[in-house]
């Protein structure tokens, strides 16, 4: 392969890698009275989705208040955005001593 093209490849490579990449999302399952995820690790500006497979209703709320999944019954899934940077520690209403964590960066 001529080094033109192989430069060529590496800054085609470069561009692609330094293009910021969409925001990904995470699922969290909320079964038998626990969150899936104990700690989640995101990128600022990822979503995470909860979804709710047991028969009581959950939540996913933050602390902070920064997010809130409101009341899901069974089957239901709520999608979140996290905004900011930082460890958010969260619970369901409904069942306080459901706790888990999302570490943003
Ligand atoms: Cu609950």
């Amino acid at each position: 392969m001529p080094l033109r093209h192989i430069l060529a490849s590496a800054t085609a490579l470069v561009l692609c890698l330094a293009t910021p990449v969409l925001a990904a999302d995470h699922a969290v399952e909320i079964r038998n009275m626990s969150f899936s995820v104990p700690a989640l690790e995101v990128a600022v500006g990822d979503t995470v989705t909860f979804t709710n497979s047991d028969a009581a209703p959950h939540t996913a709320t933050a602390e902070d208040g920064s997010f809130d999944t409101g009341r899901l019954t069974k089957g239901q899934s709520a999608t979140v955005t996290i905004t900011g940077a930082g460890t958010f520690d969260y619970f369901c209403t409904f069942h306080p001593m459901m706790k888990a964590t999302i570490v943003a960066r």
